[in-house]
């Protein structure tokens, strides 16, 4: 037979195995899938620029396999091809201010039991139905674990764009999704990567993220994201530190929330093995306090929770409770006792009035403006009633003035301005 002959064969076989294998994904459970090369990662430089800027904080590991991130081809010996899936977990739109005094938010990625073993699971099967339909294929499963450039193999195989927040969007399923991978030797026809890039002139999610942790737009500084505080960090949290973890018990979905991608497109998942559960969406702020590494491994064992474990949980609680009393700032101090009075008076008189959470726990900054007014700046309110900024005068029971100004279409900006000199 002609080589050209050959190579024909060997083509139309890839092509009806790889359609064979989406097939299997999809039945399977995934909600997308796709085929990426594993030529050299096109932002290699980017991670390396990342990397030297110290971005990653404590995340070793990722400088430790920065080298296989960057040449994907590396992790496996005879890899060909990744398969790429994408799972979504969205469960619709978060109500922050629903969640009731006594509990915190958490990101809903980890609102079911551990993905890394659900998935796992999944994708093991989907490696032996590769091995059926390509004979004597070897493959390795990664689900959010392991040197794997995930979102960059994922926008190789077609399934959508990087967005500035640095999350993999898809156009249907947005970007509440996991993403896994097959790395494998069997011979698939891989996709065409998603080039357009459609983000526009949005930039909604650099403007709400409440530590202002992107550097500029695909760019973050992971030391300033709640993410990384409340999840990766090891130990306790320094001051500043711990007003940057706001009101997120664990994760943070600010920059996913405001993506219109979400808004408008995202359906909530109906995928059983990731239904909610109630213990992890809002869980008991006191809870963890008292609680034993026993209890602790009982019930949340198998939960993304292990990840910090219990030390780490409570770090996060006592930082949601004390970021829901206001503090003054040390910038203050100069001014003295009138101003820590008016703490006093907001900590304890905010949560009585504002039992929907429309400014308890919101990002919350204090500013002296030339020695002459005190400035309390609320970010991130999903709304505000007059009644409310009412209620906010009296307590602070002095003449002062407050303008609302939008933030983002579902966030404004509350601004309460106290003259100091009387
Ligand atoms: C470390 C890590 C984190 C860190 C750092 C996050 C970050 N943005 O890098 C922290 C702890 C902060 C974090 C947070 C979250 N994470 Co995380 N995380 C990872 C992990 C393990 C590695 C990512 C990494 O290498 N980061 C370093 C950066 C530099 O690399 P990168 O993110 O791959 O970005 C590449 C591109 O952005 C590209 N690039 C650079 N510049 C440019 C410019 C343009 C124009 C383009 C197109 C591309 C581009 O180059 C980079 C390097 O190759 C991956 C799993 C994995 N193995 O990949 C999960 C992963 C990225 N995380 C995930 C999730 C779900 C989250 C959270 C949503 C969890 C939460 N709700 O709290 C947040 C989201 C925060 C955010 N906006 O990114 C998912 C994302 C799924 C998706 N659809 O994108 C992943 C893929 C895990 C998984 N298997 O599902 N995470
Ligand atoms: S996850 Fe939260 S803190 Fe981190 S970048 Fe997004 S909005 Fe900012
Ligand atoms: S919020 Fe706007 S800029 Fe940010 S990822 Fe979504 S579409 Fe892109």
């Amino acid at each position: 037979m002609k080589h050209k002959d050959v190579e024909r064969r060997r083509q139309g076989s890839a092509s009806r195995n790889t359609v064979e294998v989406k097939r299997r994904a999809i039945e399977l459970g995934f909600d997308a899938v796709g085929i990426a090369t594993l030529e050299r990662n096109a932002h290699a430089a980017e991670l390396d620029r990342w990397l030297a800027a110290g971005y990653a904080g404590g995340m070793d590991y990722l400088r430790r396999q920065a080298e296989q991130r960057k040449e994907p081809a590396r992790i496996m010996p005879n890899a060909t091809v990744a398969v790429v899936t994408l799972t979504s977990y969205f469960h619709g739109p978060a109500d922050p201010a629903a969640v009731l005094p006594d509990r915190a938010q958490v990101a809903q990625y980890a609102w079911s039991g551990d993905y890394h073993r659900i998935l796992g699971a999944r994708l093991a099967r989907l490696a032996d139905a590769i091995r059926r339909i390509s004979p004597g294929a070897r493959s390795r499963c990664y689900v959010d674990a392991g040197p794997v450039p995930e979102r960059d193999l994922a926008q190789r195989a077609g399934l959508g764009w990087i967005g500035k927040n640095m999350m993999l969007i898809h156009p249907r399923l947005g970007s509440f999704t996991f993403i896994g991978v097959v790395l494998t030797d069997a011979a698939l026809t891989p996709d065409l990567p998603f080039d357009a890039d459609r983000c526009g002139s949005c930039r909604r999610c650099l403007d709400a993220c409440p530590t202002e942790a992107f550097v500029a737009p695909h760019l973050m500084d992971a030391r300033r994201c709640i993410s990384y505080l409340t999840i990766e960090h090891r130990g306790e949290f320094t001051e500043p530190e711990r007003r940057l973890a706001t009101d997120w018990l664990f994760g943070c979905d600010v920059c996913q929330d405001v993506c219109p991608w979400n808004v408008t497109f995202a359906h909530a998942t109906t995928d059983p093995e990731l239904a909610p559960r109630a213990d992890l969406m809002a869980p008991d702020l006191n809870a963890f306090a008292g609680m034993t590494t026993s209890e602790f491994d009982r019930r949340f064992e198998d939960t993304p929770f292990e990840r910090p474990g219990l030390a780490g949980m409570r770090r996060n609680a006592a930082a949601v409770r004390a970021n829901r009393t206001p503090v003054l700032s040390e910038r203050l101090a100069p001014t003295g006792e009138r101003l820590t009075e008016l703490q006093h008076r907001l900590a304890d008189g905010l949560a009585k009035i504002d039992p929907h959470h429309r400014l308890v726990g919101r990002p919350v900054s204090y500013r002296v403006i030339d020695g002459q007014a005190f400035e309390i700046t609320f970010r991130d309110v999903p709304g505000i009633a007059e009644a409310e900024v009412q209620g906010v005068k009296r307590l602070i029971g002095t003449d002062c003035f407050c303008t609302v100004s939008p933030q983002t279409q579902e966030a404004v900006t509350v601004r309460f301005v106290v003259p100091l000199h009387s």
